[in-house]
């Protein structure tokens, strides 16, 4: 069993008493016995700390070189400033996950810095208290099978994390887009569980990360870096075929890199199909104006308006509440009126549980790949 020590620093006992516009209103307490149930679930061991001197936090993080497996830290405002702590997480020698509950580059310029980041395997920030579930849920993936991450591109946001089953090949290659509304906040780490469901099963993975919005993303910044990625990945390595994954947002990124040749099938998992439509009833506002940014949202950017034309399966559950199933119904008529025949798949599940390589529909549908 991986032991996992989650790390809080300045402040963070504060949780729940002021700010909870910015922090949430759970109570550090309250917090840390969401992580400890976290951690059973995915088979971790948790134990929890939290100080708010600097010393304090460089003792117990030195400690986990022998005392833990891994190391998920938020170190509050020590994030931005201290070289003590970035030096005591290379000493420890265990992999790190730094969490922020709020979206720290999107408030003062000083918050956008963390000295931590060249050290740690992942940042997750902005996401409230789940943040902690999905640093818990990066550190298992990494340990399940460890990716080597390729940049296809000079932007910082330009990199996937590649696996490969141990055989030589040639593999069938599965691309994965991870989804988020093209916000900032949501990276691949949301799609690492599938990555490494797919490698288990013979697959080549890539699992994409590409520029979002708040870092130079939107049309069609994200979709030429999810057909640049696949490019590179075709181009590095002898494949089989090509398969890209999309969930949510991703979906939407997948559907229309998958117009290009190189790709044979499309998996859409509640795709956004229609950014005018996402606009006019408010799924995931202000992001799809966002993403459009000015462009025609019935244009190209929208899978209806041109739907993919190689082998496409959609899965959309009936109880998304995130991502109506209308966006998958009404993107099947589309292409249905195109000529175009696509296998849509409506369990009645939500939004995430697509994310989940446990649950009854992903075994369907890899097993029909
Ligand atoms: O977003 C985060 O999790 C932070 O790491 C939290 C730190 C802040 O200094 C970082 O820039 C971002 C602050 C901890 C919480 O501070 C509170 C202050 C008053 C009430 C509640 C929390």
């Amino acid at each position: 069993m991986q032991r996992i020590d989650v790390i809080n620093g300045p402040n963070l006992n504060m949780l729940g008493r002021r700010e909870p516009d910015i922090y949430g209103t759970d109570t550090l307490e309250q917090v840390d016995a969401r992580v400890v149930a976290w951690g059973q679930r995915l088979g971790l061991e948790v134990t929890t700390f939290q100080s708010n001197r600097e010393g304090d936090l460089i003792d117990r993080i030195q400690a986990c070189r022998t005392s833990a497996d891994g190391i998920v830290i938020n170190a509050g405002a020590l994030t931005h400033t201290s070289y003590a702590i970035h030096d005591a997480l290379l000493a420890a020698e265990v992999p790190a996950v730094e969490v922020h509950l709020s979206n720290i580059h999107a408030r003062e310029p000083w918050r956008a810095v963390s000295v931590l980041a060249p050290v740690v395997a992942g940042s997750i920030f902005g996401r409230g208290v789940v943040g902690y579930r999905d640093a818990l849920r990066l550190l298992v993936n990494r340990a399940a099978a460890m990716p080597h991450t390729i940049a296809y591109g000079d932007h910082p946001e330009q990199v996937m994390d590649v696996r490969a089953p141990d055989d030589p090949g040639p593999h069938p290659v599965a691309v994965l887009v991870h989804g988020g509304f093209w916000r900032r906040e949501w990276g691949r780490d949301t799609s690492d569980t599938l990555a490494v469901d797919l490698t288990a099963r013979g697959w080549v993975t890539a699992n994409v990360e590409y520029r979002r919005l708040g870092c130079d993303g939107g049309w069609p910044a994200s979709v030429d870096d999810v057909a640049t990625a696949i490019a590179h990945i075709v181009s590095h390595r002898e494949v089989s075929s090509v398969t890209v994954f999309g969930h949510s947002s991703g979906g939407q990124l997948a559907l229309v890199a998958g117009r290009a040749t190189a790709v044979e099938t499309v998996v859409a998992l509640a795709p956004i199909t229609d950014l005018a439509w996402a606009i006019e009833l408010g799924t995931g506002a202000p992001s799809p104006a966002q993403f459009a940014g000015g462009h025609d949202p019935t244009g190209p950017m929208s899978p209806v308006a041109e739907p993919a034309r190689g082998r496409q399966i959609l899965v959309h559950g009936t109880a998304d509440t995130e991502v109506p199933v209308e966006f998958s119904t009404r993107y099947v008529q589309a292409a249905e009126a195109a000529g175009i025949t696509v296998n849509a798949i409506y369990p009645e599940t939500g939004h995430f549980e697509l994310l989940d390589p446990k649950t009854p529909v992903w075994e369907q549908v890899v097993t029909s790949l």
